[in-house]
């Protein structure tokens, strides 16, 4: 029987595993819903002939019985979940008590899990960063096991936001800077550095041909949105793609503001002319400002880099939300207390300090079993049978831990905008 409803939906944070990175201060998703960009362009590549629901439950906030019943409601013939490894309690709970008669996943957790997903009770799993045309095509003969995405990014439509109720998107406080009416985008997908605290989906990117991207943004724009954030794994790493972008918003005299998630090491010749063009804000992965800690991370950056950065930004009145990351071993008490001044000396008004944590499929991860922090492989005897509100030891000891999150909180505490 040919399938005719699908329901599309996200995870409820209910039950995730308990994850140290972010303070509370600046837990985005604690005042502002994040448009699921994974679903809505699946929606948004599907024929019209299915009647697709597309359920968010990770920022309406709903529990998984909520989510269940919802689910339950719809009647769909077609399940489809888009799984992040620190939701599985909720992924499994939800393929266990949900009854349509085909379920699938895909997104991130799909990347390294999929085997482990099937065990669980889906019918298939989409692994691989762009889904779309593969899940439609899979619609037509409902596929069991996993299917290899073979989709390319510049085959897809944009997604739609209109299948969503845009204003609800729209940040509601904004914690940092001011940018009204924000929506995200997706101008590429993958990133080829490799930082050891990452586990991104690709280190292959696929670069959106800056046509569609400019289309996307003044599509957002006749949508309400009036602050574009190019919500890439990593925007600026690709020169030629960065450029596009800009020579198509200046032939098409498009100037309105936009921002974007990158590197330090980018092509800071443009800078002057995308600060002319609306680019008002950065935000970077700086992490640290010190060689050996920045080693220890193995980030594709060095200390010269971000200063070379930071001066070319501050000259043209781009803003800079870096990124920090605090507990890597690598640190001194020198450098602890030397780094506000440091963070001052480069003008970086927006700085974001998170704390180093061992994401599942990390290097980081890997390393900490290597050299024996940890045991045992925690992890992989989570994952086995996960069990809600879960918390990895930290790999250096309680003591250090308060000591790492104390310190943290001051630095907050300095930076808070008076
Ligand atoms: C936007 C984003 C955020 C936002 C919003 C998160 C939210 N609640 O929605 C913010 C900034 C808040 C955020 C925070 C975090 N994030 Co985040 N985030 C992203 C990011 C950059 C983009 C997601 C996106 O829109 N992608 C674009 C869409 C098109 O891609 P997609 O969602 O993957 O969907 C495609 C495919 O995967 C597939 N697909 C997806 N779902 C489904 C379902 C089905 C049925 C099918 C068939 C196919 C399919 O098809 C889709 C379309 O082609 C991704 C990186 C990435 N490349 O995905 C990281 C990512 C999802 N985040 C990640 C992590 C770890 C976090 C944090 C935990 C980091 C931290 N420690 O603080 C926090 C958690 C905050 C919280 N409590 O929610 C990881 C997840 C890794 C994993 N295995 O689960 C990622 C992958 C980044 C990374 N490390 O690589 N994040």
């Amino acid at each position: 029987m040919q399938p005719q409803k699908i329901v599309l939906t996200t995870l409820p944070s209910e039950g995730e595993f308990v994850n140290w990175t972010t303070p509370k201060f600046f837990d985005p998703t604690k005042v502002n819903k994040y448009m699921p960009l994974g679903i809505l362009s699946l929606a948004s590549n599907l024929p019209e002939k299915y009647e697709t629901v597309i359920l968010d439950p990770s920022s309406e906030g709903w529990s998984i019985d909520q989510t269940i019943e919802k689910i339950e409601q719809e009647k769909p013939d077609i399940l489809g979940i888009s799984a992040v490894t620190r939701r599985v309690y909720a992924l499994n709970e939800i393929l266990k008590k949900t009854s349509p008669p085909y379920k699938t996943v895909g997104g991130p957790h799909a990347t390294y899990h999929a085997e482990q997903i099937l065990e669980k009770g889906a019918d298939s799993v989409f692994r691989g960063p762009i889904a779309d045309l593969d899940f439609k095509q899979a619609i037509n003969f409902l596929p069991k096991g996993i299917i290899d995405c073979q989709t390319k990014i510049n085959e897809i439509n944009f997604p739609k936001r209109e299948l969503l109720k845009i204003e609800d998107y729209f940040p509601r406080e904004s914690l940092l800077f001011k940018a009204e009416n924000r929506l995200p985008l997706f101008s590429s997908i993958g990133c080829p550095n490799k930082c050891v605290f990452c586990n991104v989906q690709s280190k292959k990117i696929q670069f959106k041909d800056p046509k569609i991207v400019v289309d996307e943004m003044e599509y957002l724009y006749s949508i309400g949105c009036k602050s574009v954030h190019v919500l890439d794994d990593n925007f600026n790493v690709g020169r030629k793609h960065l450029r596009g972008i800009l020579e198509e918003r200046e032939k098409r005299g498009v100037d309105f503001e936009w921002s974007g998630r990158g590197q330090t090491r980018t092509d800071l010749s443009l800078t002057k002319r995308l600060a002319d063009n609306g680019l008002v804000r950065i935000h970077v992965g700086i992490e640290a400002l010190d060689n050996k800690i920045l080693d220890f991370f193995n980030k594709n950056e060095n200390v010269e880099d971000v200063y070379r950065f930071c001066e070319s930004m501050n000259a043209n009145n781009v803003g800079i939300l870096a990124y920090f990351i605090s507990g890597s071993p690598a640190e001194t008490e020198t450098y602890r207390k030397q780094l506000p001044e440091k963070i001052r000396e480069l003008g970086i008004k927006l700085p974001f300090f998170n704390i180093l944590f061992p994401e599942p499929d990390t290097e980081y991860y890997y390393s900490l079993l290597r050299e024996g922090f940890y045991k045992k492989d925690f992890w992989g005897e989570y994952l086995k049978s996960p069990t809600p509100y879960f918390e990895i030891p930290y790999p250096y000891g309680e003591s250090k831990k308060n000591e790492i999150i104390d310190y943290t909180n001051r630095l907050i505490e300095e930076f808070k905008q008076k």
